[in-house]
């Protein structure tokens, strides 16, 4: 059987096997093995990343009996990021630990992170495998100290060929070129959300037998929506479209879009997708006049990307307002976008106002 990843569709269950018999994401992925959707690289690297996050799991369930939350560094110097961002003592352990996980299964060639300056190729000490991994270790986590959902988020692409030891500039593949990619919330219960592109799956962690269980095949996002999820409190910050987008969607029912919308916004990118995913929705963290000259707030290849493909195999899309998110070519591995994605009819309607924006403009420049 081919290993191409090009495969589709888990393996028919056995015959004799108890109908709703529950799936563990072990068995799900030799499954896809043994179909030839993926690699056994692969399989180990996403097995790896999911003990990582059940320790991670472990850690934030803890709170402050943990003596995990908090500020990481001294009190009066803050340990600050390369996103220019104070780090908490979990965002520092969250990485820790997905990097020591990853250090030995020989299934990576290098990985890099949203709290690290650059990549680090991975030793070859246990041999060097044919993928690159980057991930957010905990993701939203100023809402760790008010114990709200925080979440890890990672991203698999191929190293190129003929490339031994990698650097930054292997990882600037366009979000159309990951492999697999996923998050784990840790809420009420932790959930590994996964795919290996073909479809989007959820897993739950059974605590007491310490595996993760499939509990939603397929997940499929509702087309259309009533729900939006933005930071209202930047809109003055805004452009113009995204203005005027909004102001039509708190018109409701008077307005042009001649319906109601509720709005949700945890503060925490993981939560929010996993609502939208969900129930429907669309999620926004556009461009403002604070976050222009970087680009946008939230990173292309640690939240974007991953997120927009989940969210596209979930039947859902993503742009940048002006450009399909997967389609964008990264420049630099920090690089951060403006972002929209959930419910497609609703990204699309989004879309459809910066572009007659962008139209008008462009016109009054002629
Ligand atoms: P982080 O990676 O530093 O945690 O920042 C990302 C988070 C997202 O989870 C969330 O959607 C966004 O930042 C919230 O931003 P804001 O506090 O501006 O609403
Ligand atoms: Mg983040």
């Amino acid at each position: 059987m081919s290993l191409s990843e090009s495969a589709a569709a888990p393996a028919p269950e056995p015959p004799g096997t108890p109908a709703q018999a529950p799936v563990s994401l072990t068995r799900f992925l030799l499954e896809a093995q043994r179909a030839g959707a993926i690699t056994p690289d692969l399989r180990l690297l996403v097995e790896v990343v999911a003990r990582a996050c059940k320790t991670i799991s472990i850690a934030v369930g803890k709170g402050a009996l943990g003596g995990v939350l908090g500020d990481a560094g001294s009190p009066g110097a803050a340990s600050i990021n390369i996103q220019g961002e104070a780090q908490k003592k979990l965002d520092v352990l969250s990485n820790e630990i997905l990097l020591e996980a990853n250090a030995w299964g020989g299934h990576l060639a290098a990985l890099a992170s949203e709290e690290m300056d650059h990549s680090q190729p991975v030793s070859d000490a246990y041999g060097r495998g044919n993928y690159l991994l980057l991930f957010d270790p905990l993701d939203g986590s100023s809402n760790i100290d008010v114990n709200i959902s925080v979440g890890t988020i990672f991203s698999v692409l191929r190293c190129p060929k003929d490339v031994t030891t990698p650097g930054d500039e292997h990882f600037l593949q366009p979000g159309s070129a990951q492999v697999a990619a996923g998050y784990c919330t840790y809420g009420p219960s932790t959930m590994l959300v996964l795919t290996i592109g073909h479809g989007t799956h959820a897993f739950t962690l059974d605590r007491e037998v310490g595996s993760f269980m499939l509990t939603t095949r397929d997940m499929r996002i509702p087309e259309q929506t009533r729900e939006f999820a933005v930071n209202m409190s930047n809109q003055r910050f805004w452009e113009a479209p995204m203005q005027a987008y909004v102001g039509d969607l708190l018109a409701g029912t008077e307005g042009p879009r001649g319906k109601d919308f509720n709005m949700r916004w945890v503060a925490s990118m993981v939560a929010d997708v996993h609502r939208i995913l969900t129930r429907g929705g669309i999620f926004s963290y556009p461009l403002d006049r604070k976050c222009a000259a970087q680009g946008g707030k939230l990173r292309l290849m640690y939240e974007a990307n991953p997120m927009s493909l989940l969210i596209e195999q979930a039947g859902g899309a993503a742009s940048t307002g002006r450009q399909r998110m997967l389609e964008v070519q990264p420049e630099h591995l920090h690089q951060r976008v403006p972002v929209f994605l959930g419910s497609r009819q609703e990204v699309e309607a989004a879309v459809e106002y910066h572009r007659r924006a962008d139209q008008d403009e462009a016109e009054s420049r002629a």
